[in-house]
């Protein structure tokens, strides 16, 4: 088939080389924006435009763009050829926690002029309830006087890749179609059906958007918990991955694909472009009707996003005890991207962090350079002669860190752990001042 992908990210990238792989012929469109437009030349060169390591991405994007199954262009003249268009676009919240659906609408109002009969219009952005409809289809209907599930087919399938195992989410994960109609659901699932090898889930348009967000939500709301037992479990000198670990010691009922207890993990932060995101879009949709007003998903927020805020605690004491200042000290961070072993900086902790310390920073990440306004630095660079470490992203590399060694390297010695990455023992037996997040130092 012919399909056309709008939208170079996280998901058009990877779900373009999986189709091109099946022999489609695959046209990723992507405006010329400062932010993206370089994709579009770099991955004419079969290069995959993510960072961070994306297990057999980079060489299905060489091996279908060579073999001329998959191409970026910068418009939309190859609608009106397509069976299939997929809208990747990004919908981000402006400062004010409000859904920005102008990328969307610009899609959507471009489909519209070029669409032929017959085509299949798949939504996977997340967006808020009511968008598919409300947005996507009257748009569109505008544009070209198609009747939605007659004319043309369009269903909601949201993404629900995670960076790190982009082409294995796409191709394994079940999915879940919401058609506009019956038909358009049927249409939809038939052609997801080729993409991944899990449940194909048929519903309505709303009920897949508001499934896509509590989801995010919910996973949101027990990080949150995570992040809350560990500050209670500090106060009362208890170690949290301990009790952690005897709660989730619980058998599970059906199995390990619904753990009877799944306590998450304490952390610098909720970071990424999901989670910091998905909980407002679904907010945004209520405070629209006068419905059920949520407080757990806003209060769930504000824990995850005070997270930074503890860390930054944690060093000015271990500082103290030292009898340094913040002020006056060289501070090393380890990990700028929001999840270990992938390099993407979005929403990190790490930003936050490095602003409320308001100091000498040097920041290491193994999968980023630099990142506007940061350069990172060496690893050497980062610890060698710093007052402070501060370990906010557990990637791979940091795994088999030698703590002898970087207790030689530093000034003075003071470690603060939000990623629970070293055993404390260790970080005492090295005569650290030491912090863990989770743990009751
Ligand atoms: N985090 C914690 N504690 C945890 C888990 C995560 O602090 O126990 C932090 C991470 O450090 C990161 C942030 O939360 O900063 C988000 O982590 P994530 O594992 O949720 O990764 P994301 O943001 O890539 O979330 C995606 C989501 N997938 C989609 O939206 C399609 C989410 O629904 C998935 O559950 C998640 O991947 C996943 O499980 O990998």
């Amino acid at each position: 088939m012919k399909i056309s992908i709008i939208g170079l990210g996280y998901v058009g990238i990877p779900l373009a080389a999986v189709l091109a792989d099946l022999e489609n012929q695959v046209v990723a469109i992507q405006r010329h924006s400062p932010r993206s437009g370089w994709k579009i030349d770099w991955l004419n060169k079969g290069k995959a435009p993510i960072t961070g390591e994306e297990p057999s991405l980079d060489r299905l994007v060489s091996k279908t763009v060579s073999s001329k199954n998959l191409r970026a262009i910068d418009n939309y003249s190859e609608i009106k050829d397509s069976e299939v268009v997929i809208i990747a676009v990004q919908t981000p919240i402006n400062s004010k926690k409000e859904p920005d659906l102008s990328h969307l609408k610009d899609a959507c109002f471009e489909i519209g002029r070029n669409i032929s009969k017959g085509t299949l219009v798949c939504l996977e952005s997340t967006v808020p309830p009511f968008t598919t409809v409300k947005i996507v289809k009257s748009i569109i209907e505008n544009e070209s006087n198609f009747i939605t599930g007659i004319d043309y087919n369009l269903v909601y399938c949201y993404e629900r890749v995670t960076p790190g195992h982009l082409i294995e989410n796409i191709t394994t994960l079940p999915r879940v179609v919401g058609g506009v109609t019956k038909r358009c659901s049927e249409t939809g699932a038939e052609f997801y059906r080729k993409i991944s090898s899990g449940e194909i889930l048929k519903t309505d348009a709303l009920t897949a958007e508001v499934s896509k967000l509590i989801e995010n939500s919910h996973r949101d709301v027990n990080i949150a918990f995570a992040n809350e037992a560990a500050q209670l479990c500090r106060g009362l000198g208890v170690d949290f991955y301990t009790v952690r670990n005897m709660i989730n010691s619980l058998p599970t009922r059906e199995g390990p694909s619904n753990p009877h207890r799944n306590i998450l993990e304490p952390g610098a932060g909720v970071g990424g472009h999901c989670l910091p995101k998905d909980p407002y879009l679904l907010l945004h949709a209520l405070s629209e009707e006068d419905i059920y007003k949520p407080r757990l998903i806003p209060i769930a927020r504000e824990v995850n996003d005070s997270m930074p805020i503890l860390i930054r605690g944690l060093v000015s004491e271990v500082l103290e005890e030292a009898d340094k200042t913040i002020s006056a000290s060289k501070i090393g961070v380890l990990g700028l991207s929001y999840k270990e072993n992938t390099g993407d900086p979005r929403n990190s902790p790490t930003l936050k962090l490095v602003e409320l310390l308001d100091t000498n920073v040097k920041i290491h990440d193994p999968y980023i350079q630099d990142y506007y306004p940061f350069k990172t630095q060496s690893l050497i660079d980062t610890i060698s002669g710093s007052d402070c470490l501060v370990i906010m992203t557990r990637h791979r590399e940091y795994r088999d860190l030698d703590l002898r060694c970087i207790a030689a390297m530093m000034r003075t010695k003071t470690l603060v752990d939000g990623r629970n990455l070293f055993d404390p023992e260790d970080c005492i037996e090295n005569k650290f001042i030491y912090r863990g997040l989770g743990h009751a130092y």
